[in-house]
């Protein structure tokens, strides 16, 4: 994967032994989403196929999808957030049948795994499951499961993820199609909350997360990832003990402390912080003040595709010295690797 701006940045101040040692230090991807994950190669095959063999008529023009995947060979530039998830319709045209799906997910679990050394020890890959003229949304998880069946079981783990814009119909009929996966001894192991951090309600959702929950999945909620974000919805979904927090950049005191007390480890995903504008230096990261109480954190890749970045490039921003990274030292490094082990889901 080719990897630009800041981790870039940040891996060419590192002697080779450092790159070695970010290498082989262990570690878990705990926050990576299927679909923000394709590496480029396998998404301009999958586009070029698509633009062959269609006529133009679906949902996506063809031109829109030829925009799309220039934008992502490039590399996107973000004004704010919110032009992030414009990314994503010309993707999901590309992996609507579960042929495509199968290579997309094949080609991403390839990219964490299959390289000498791999880019981490664990991988817990996320997706929304799509229903397409093609599939339903159990066809499609089964197929992004037929996938992880390649790998042992203690490599790799599926969470599923819910949108915060989909309606309380199709979150009732994913959740209950993920326990049932879990029941059958599928590689369902968690239960996310992702799509724009502005959208939906969120104040309906305690009995679904007890019910994965009661099935012995784990929970991560994308939560506070903008300044937007209400402190009461905040503190709302923190009611619903989640295990763990995807970004939870804008906490105010009262949430921080509710995170430290339960421990509630955060997924950390520098880059895209710093890209979709949310972070305005590393200097000032929330990681900062999690780095001082010794809490628990994973470093996390979540969108290598749009990002331009691999889960050692992120592990590169902790161990630069400032400004290109933290300065962290190789023994910090080593432990927040640990951390991440430390927060699998089983
Ligand atoms: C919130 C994000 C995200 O599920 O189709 N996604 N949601 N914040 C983020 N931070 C930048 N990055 C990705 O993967 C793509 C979907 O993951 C969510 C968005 O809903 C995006 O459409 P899947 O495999």
């Amino acid at each position: 994967m080719e990897v630009a701006g800041p981790a870039a940045a940040a891996l060419n101040t590192l002697t080779p032994a450092q790159i070695q040692f970010l290498e082989s230090v262990p570690k878990a991807e705990l926050h990576a989403h299927l679909n923000g994950s394709i590496p480029l190669p396998t998404l301009q095959e999958l586009a070029s196929e698509y633009l062959a063999s269609s006529s133009g008529e679906g949902a996506i023009s063809n031109e829109t999808i030829k925009q799309g995947i220039d934008v992502l060979s490039k590399g996107p530039k973000l004004d704010e957030i919110h032009d992030f998830f414009g990314l994503f319709p010309a993707i999901y045209a590309l992996t609507s049948t579960p042929a495509a799906l199968a290579r997309a997910t094949r080609a991403v679990l390839s990219a964490f795994l299959d390289r000498q050394p791999p880019q981490c020890n664990h991988l817990e890959l996320r997706t929304t499951p799509k229903h397409t003229d093609a599939m339903d949304r159990e066809g499609y998880l089964r197929t992004v499961l037929a996938e992880l069946d390649r790998y042992e079981p203690d490599q790799v783990g599926l969470i599923v993820s819910l949108d915060r814009k989909m309606g309380e119909e199709v979150i009732k009929e994913i959740v209950d199609i993920a326990c049932a996966l879990r029941k059958e001894g599928k590689r369902v192991i968690g239960l996310d909350l992702c799509g724009d951090p502005m959208a939906g309600d969120m104040t309906k959702l305690e009995p679904y997360f007890a019910q994965v929950k009661n099935a012995g999945l784990g929970l991560t909620l994308h939560i506070a990832e903008t300044v937007h974000n209400t402190p009461e919805e905040t503190l709302q979904l923190l009611s619903y003990s989640p295990n763990r927090l995807g970004h939870a950049t804008f906490l105010n005191d009262e949430a921080i402390s509710i995170v430290l007390e339960k421990k509630m480890c955060i997924e950390i995903c520098l880059t895209s912080n710093l890209l979709c504008k949310t972070v305005s230096t590393l200097e000032v990261h929330h990681i900062g003040q999690y780095l001082k109480a010794d809490h628990p954190i994973a470093i996390c890749s979540d969108d290598i595709l749009p990002f331009k970045t691999s889960l050692v490039a992120e592990y590169a921003l902790l161990l630069a010295k400032p400004p290109y990274g933290l300065g962290l030292t190789e023994e910090q490094v080593r432990r927040i690797g640990e951390m991440s082990l430390d927060a699998r889901f089983r």
